[in-house]
């Protein structure tokens, strides 16, 4: 099964969101297989948007990731990768639909609370960064009430 990489951004954390974003997941019928809580430096956050280091939000954008702790998830589930960018909402919280996160909670772009892969490709790349001793290795009880 598909899975993706969720974090829940220092702004998320600070504003007592994690309960209900890793609850929103969990609702909709996605498995839990990694969860950290971590400070992460400078070169590590780089390395997670080098994507984007030519950008020129790029030094504030590393600013914001390393200035408090954030809650790194892996998510596992059919399509989880596609779903949970929906979930998340558009990354302009302007532009973001009521009902996703970002729509609900968050109002600009530089503090948008929550980051998903948007591909398998920066999934398989994420979850290797975020977690190399790779996923938790366990099977929920009420799969076939979720899949038919
Ligand atoms: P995504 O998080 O929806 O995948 P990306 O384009 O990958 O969006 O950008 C990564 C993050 O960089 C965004 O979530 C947001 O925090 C930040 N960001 C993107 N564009 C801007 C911008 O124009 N100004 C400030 N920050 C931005
Ligand atoms: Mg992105």
């Amino acid at each position: 099964m598909e899975q993706t990489f969720i974090m829940i951004k220092p702004d998320g954390v600070q504003r007592g969101l994690v309960g209900d974003i890793i609850s929103r997941f969990e609702k909709k019928g996605f498995y839990l297989k990694g969860l950290k809580f971590i400070n992460v430096d400078r070169p590590f956050a780089e390395k997670h948007y080098e994507d984007l280091s030519a950008k020129p939000f790029f030094s504030g954008l590393v600013d914001y990731i390393i200035s408090g702790p954030v809650v790194a998830m892996i998510w596992e589930g059919k399509n989880v990768i596609l779903t949970g960018r929906k979930i998340i909402g558009a990354t302009n919280p302007a532009e973001s639909a009521p009902g996703t996160i970002r729509g609900d909670y968050a109002i600009e772009i530089g503090r948008n609370i929550i980051h998903g892969s948007d591909s398998a490709e920066s999934a398989r790349k994420e979850i290797a960064l975020w977690f190399p001793d790779g996923p938790a290795n366990w099977q929920s009880s009420v799969h076939h009430w979720i899949y038919e």
